[in-house]
């Protein structure tokens, strides 16, 4: 994959404007579904630790397997889980003695998929887990980025750190606690990535904003100030590819800009040399 460090970037950027602003080039191809089988009887059942919740999908590695999808499935960039929570009733985190409120609720996507390790001990893991923020009973997405493909699922898990015992009075077991994990769906897909080319806003077109954007970052860089554009913007409005955003590059983005607005299909890469690379 070319321009991987771009893309991560851009992939936090968007991760952070959590949806709200549009992202600068991010796209990603449609999702695969892994179909979920299960659940296997057993598999909702005590981490390790014999008090938290978990929820196997596929573990070969414990007394009753749970192998709730066909493991051998293509994983390209990333593991996700969909699944529902219930019976949490009003708690949001797990209680110390003394009734303090201690850790708050969380659901981890761990594995192995292929060389991708993912157990949550960062001695050993070659990825990091994906967790998400357990406010509730509810619906909630995790997911995991791997950093290379796959071809064979080896365990995945939904591992949380909820104390079942204190769901309830008397509670002696995962099965009288009330607590219940559904997994909703399960999908993997590869992330395509293209830096829009001109567009330094990120709304979607190429316009005079955009050349003014980098208008107002070179005076800036001329003037000593700070940066007015961020590193993503500033590969988008590097449209000469030259590395510096300079005055070329808003005369290029306005002759494009005018070209479509006299109706003439402008090809972005006759342009913008960067985008033509
Ligand atoms: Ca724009
Ligand atoms: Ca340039």
């Amino acid at each position: 994959m070319k321009h991987t460090k771009f893309m991560k970037s851009v992939l936090s950027v968007c991760a952070a404007a959590a949806m709200g602003a549009s992202c600068l080039g991010y796209s990603a191809s449609a999702a695969t579904d892994i179909p979920y089988l299960g659940p296997t009887d057993g598999a909702l059942c005590a981490n390790d630790d014999g008090s938290t919740v978990r929820m196997n999908i596929y573990n070969e590695w414990i007394s009753s397997p749970v192998k709730d999808i066909n493991n051998v499935v293509n994983v390209i960039d990333y593991i996700e889980v969909t699944f529902t929570i219930s019976g949490l009733g009003d708690r949001t985190c797990n209680v110390n003695e003394d009734g303090s409120e201690a850790d708050a609720y969380e659901m981890s996507l761990v594995g192995l998929i292929g060389s991708n390790g993912f157990w949550g001990d960062p001695e050993t893991d070659t990825v990091t887990p994906g967790s998400v923020a357990v406010t509730g009973d509810g619906t909630y997405t995790v997911r995991t980025d791997l950093a290379e493909s796959a071809d064979t699922i080896l365990c995945l898990i939904l591992s949380s750190n909820i104390n079942f015992y204190q769901l309830g009075e008397g509670v002696t077991g995962i099965a009288d606690s009330g607590v219940s994990v559904t997994v909703d769906s399960i999908s993997t897909g590869e992330e395509s990535w293209a830096v829009n080319y001109g567009d330094v806003d990120g709304d979607g077109a190429v316009a005079i904003e955009d050349a003014t954007a980098v208008l107002k970052h070179y005076a800036a860089a001329a003037a000593g100030l700070e940066a007015v554009l961020t590193d993503d913007q500033i590969t988008a409005g590097d449209v000469d590819g030259d590395a510096t955003v300079a005055i070329e590059d808003a005369t290029a983005i306005l002759k494009y800009y005018a070209a479509g607005a006299a109706g003439l299909s402008p090809v972005i890469g006759e342009y913008f040399p960067a985008a033509a690379q």
